[in-house]
């Protein structure tokens, strides 16, 4: 039976850089997720008798979220919905399942690298036909329907077994649940070099891969060890549980810093990989070398044809606005196209869909290229295994290469976590009303050359977005960023980037923070950052 539930609206719906992101207690206020999802529904048109794609992280809440999709997709006319078994789906997988099955878009329910559990994070994304992240129309227009939404449809049920591969029928709508792996792994299979691949680990190469809990374990068990025959063990904390462990499913230098510690330790693997919630992000080390994303992205674009996905050659590179210019050196050399977008993968849909790039990162932690339109984690892992062992180098050896052939960018970001907003706003609003009167000023020796807010104007569809970030530029290729997280749920997160470019071989083994102590001092004087957060360090340096 379907029902017509009258609902009163929440004010808060507004998705950040990566869907809608809030506590567990704010999802399960009353009406509060159907809100959201009916919201969704309404901003789209035409999908009646379409399919939609449906799966989440694991985390806390997921299945009970899965089973209100199911039923107001079949209340609101979906003809099919495509469920990932267990309610499983990392954001890549789910990307990959609507472009290949030509689903009208998926519904995908992750807080990423936020913690889970009853009292943490939990998260509804949007993606659309594309497979990516709706773009911002369609991000606002779901946050307008949210503000004046009267009632949802929702079918009357029973729970549907989402455990078993199986089809079934809710409401006259299909509903199929599929292997969350096999697609993604045949996909894998065909962009790299799995023969290569399955030579290097029978050649004794030792990989420790760490799902944190997450999301990216049964992918990785499957496509490392039972594809590849990497030892059993290679995959740790493979399963995905609801509180992620109690852990921060970040994979970064802070919260998987035992992973960065043991491919260090003597007696430890050769290489070091993790994920992070929902499977898109990545960190990769190497004994006696952690490769900072933004050389990551460097690098894959480098040594792009080494992998058979890639070997025609990449069309163009795209960065977040906050990422290194390691990329864009490569792109200069290789001579294809470099985009510069605001921080989150939305702004690399309609460049990936143009074909004017093949390959995307950021800075944080985030890699991927066309294969889908969204970071990739295991897909990174996969290349630069497979650059590896196309190169017969170890990861220090390629990216030390990599800094003499191109220099080095040095690069670090601090944030501060759970500021208040109003004091998180005041930093900057100020910086925003001194950027005129920056150019042209020396702080800490180095003279600001420029500095703007960040606004970025869509080459395909002409769309503009603005209030992406504060950019201090200066004399030299130097610069600092500011901006305000846009997936946190409590208070607000101020995030400092810093970036040299140093071209001296010589130069390059400083280590990073020293290198770049100019610079965070000089950020600090310029927004006043302890001024205003009260704080004398950040929480967590990347
Ligand atoms: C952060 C990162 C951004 C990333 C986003 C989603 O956003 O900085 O680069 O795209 O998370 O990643 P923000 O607004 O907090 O800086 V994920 O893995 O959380 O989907
Ligand atoms: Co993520």
């Amino acid at each position: 039976m379907i029902r017509t539930v009258a609902t009163t609206p929440y004010d808060d719906q507004k998705p950040g850089t990566s869907g809608l992101r809030k506590k567990v207690p704010v999802f399960s206020q009353e009406n509060y997720a159907e809100n959201f999802i009916q919201s969704i529904f309404d901003a789209l048109d035409g999908f009646k008798g379409k399919t939609l794609v449906l799966g989440g992280d694991g985390r806390y809440y997921n299945r009970e979220v899965i089973q209100k999709v199911l039923c107001i997709a079949a209340a609101n006319g979906f003809g099919k919905v495509m469920v990932g078994q267990g309610g499983i789906l990392s954001t890549p997988a789910a990307s990959h399942l609507i472009r290949k099955h030509k689903a009208f878009g998926g519904i995908i329910l992750s807080a990423s690298h936020n913690p889970g559990g009853p009292k943490e994070d939990f998260g509804i994304k949007y993606n659309a036909e594309n497979g990516g992240p709706a773009p911002e129309k369609i991000t606002d227009a779901i946050f307008s329907k949210s503000k004046a939404i009267k009632e949802y449809r929702i079918a009357d049920a029973p729970a549907v077994d989402i455990d078993t591969v199986s089809t079934t029928t809710l409401e006259g709508m299909t509903v199929e649940v599929v292997d969350p792996v096999k697609d993604y792994a045949e996909m894998m299979e065909g962009l790299f070099d799995f023969k290569a691949l399955r030579k290097l680990f029978e050649s004794g190469f030792r990989m420790r891969f760490d799902a944190m809990h997450a999301v990216t374990g049964p992918y990785a068990k499957e496509i490392f060890e039972n594809r590849l025959g990497a030892a059993e063990g290679t995959c740790r904390n493979y399963h995905p549980l609801p509180d992620f462990g109690g852990h921060h499913p970040d994979p970064n230098l802070v919260h998987a810093k035992h992973l960065y510690d043991d491919v260090m330790s003597a007696a430890g693997p050769e290489f070091g990989a993790a994920s992070d919630g929902d499977g898109d992000r990545n960190m990769i080390v190497g004994k006696g070398m952690f490769v900072t994303p933004s050389d990551s992205l460097a690098i894959i674009a480098a040594n792009a044809t080494l992998a058979p996905g890639y070997a025609r050659g990449i069309a163009g590179i795209a960065r977040s606005m906050p990422t290194s210019a390691a990329s864009d050196r490569v792109a200069e050399k290789l001579g294809v196209g470099i985009y510069e977008t605001p921080t989150g993968w939305k702004f690399f849909g309609n460049l990936l869909d143009a074909g004017k790039v093949t390959l995307c990162g950021e800075e944080s932690f985030g890699t991927g290229s066309n294969h889908v339109r969204e970071k990739d984690g295991v897909w990174a892992v996969l290349f630069w295994l497979n650059i590896i062992a196309a190169r017969g180098e170890g990861v220090k050896e390629i990216v030390e290469k990599h800094w003499a052939a191109y220099g080095r960018n040095y690069y670090s970001r601090h944030d501060y976590e759970e500021v208040e907003s109003a004091r998180a706003n005041a930093l900057i609003d100020e910086l925003r009303g001194k950027l005129g009167s920056l150019p042209g000023t020396t702080v800490r020796g180095l003279t600001v050359e420029k500095a703007d807010d960040f606004s970025y104007h869509d080459p395909v569809d002409h769309s503009v977005s603005e209030h992406q970030g504060v950019r201090v530029l200066f004399k030299g290729g130097s610069r600092v960023v500011f901006r305000l997280s846009g997936t946190g749920t409590s208070g607000a997160t101020l995030r400092v980037y810093m970036e040299r470019y140093e071209p001296d071989p010589k130069k390059h083994d400083i280590e990073t923070q020293q290198a770049l102590a100019d610079l965070i001092a000089a950020a600090d004087d310029i927004a006043g950052i302890r001024r205003h957060t009260g704080r004398d360090r950040p929480s967590v340096i990347t």
